[in-house]
């Protein structure tokens, strides 16, 4: 059960972030209309969400997700892979010491969020452009002492695990097709995203609620056969970043 969010407002610089999408530059009008409409689902689920102010000279910090891991028991504060995403980090650091003891990864690990799937008290890493071994092992260890098991996943293509395996409730996964197979993932129930549909594969467990990004029908439909409540987002300005629903919070 999550009973806080943390997320940043996008600053006006955020078509400056990383992207490898060729779907046009986003509109800051747009984004923050969207971000505003993410957050208010947060709170209509009962959570508590602090929102930070945009991070000058870091246009991709509204993507909080990828500078902490927060579980029950500790906030692990990464070391994004990206050399421009750098620094976004330490601005999180005073904000989770309120909640959580925190511990860092340190140099030469690296890690991101995104590619961090909990589910329950299991963690799979990927290990990704932006995460190496050694960040997967600091953040396995930091998990170990509070009880939590952790496996590596290789990610191969694609920017972060969570752009291609996400977690509906502790026992389900949505993946796409690469995914599918896995031996890692062998023990749930699993749901396809098809290959057209790669990006709705980004879709968000909170408290028993979905949130999916609008625009993805088969998934969709696959999805609603769980029976859970559904909140569908428009993402197309954060999907010009390379970006969806679960990087633009943290949830604890
Ligand atoms: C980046 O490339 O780092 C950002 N433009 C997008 C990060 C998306 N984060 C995530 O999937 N957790």
């Amino acid at each position: 059960m999550f009973r806080n969010a943390i997320a940043r407002k996008p600053g006006p610089d955020f078509a400056d972030g990383l992207t490898t999408s060729d779907l046009g530059r986003p509109d800051f009008a747009r984004m923050v209309a969207q971000h505003t409409a993410y957050l208010d689902v947060l709170r209509e689920l009962g959570l508590e969400v602090e929102v930070l102010d945009a991070l000058p000279g870091h246009p991709d910090a509204y993507f909080v997700e990828d500078v902490a891991v927060v579980t029950p028991d500790v906030a692990v504060i990464t070391r994004p892979g990206a050399e421009a995403r750098r620094g976004e980090e330490e601005s999180m650091i005073p904000v989770l010491a309120r909640h959580r003891p925190t511990v860092r990864i340190e140099a030469p690990g690296t890690l991101d969020g995104g590619d961090v799937l909990m589910v329950g008290r299991h963690f799979f890493i990927g290990i990704s452009e932006r995460t190496n071994l050694a960040g997967a092992r600091g953040l396995g260890e930091a998990l170990a002492r509070h009880g939590c098991t952790w496996a590596p996943v290789e990610v191969g293509a694609g920017l972060h695990l969570k752009s291609s395996v996400n977690a509906l409730g502790e026992d389900t996964l949505l993946l796409s097709g690469a995914f599918m197979d896995r031996p890692e993932f062998a023990g749930y129930r699993r749901i396809q995203v098809t290959d057209a549909e790669t990006y709705a594969g980004n879709t968000l467990w909170i408290n028993g609620h979905l949130l999916m990004p609008s625009g993805y029908p088969d998934t969709l439909a696959k999805v609603e056969r769980l029976g859970l409540p559904i909140h569908l987002l428009d993402t197309s300005e954060a999907r010009k970043m390379d970006g969806g629903l679960t990087c633009m919070s943290l949830r604890f």
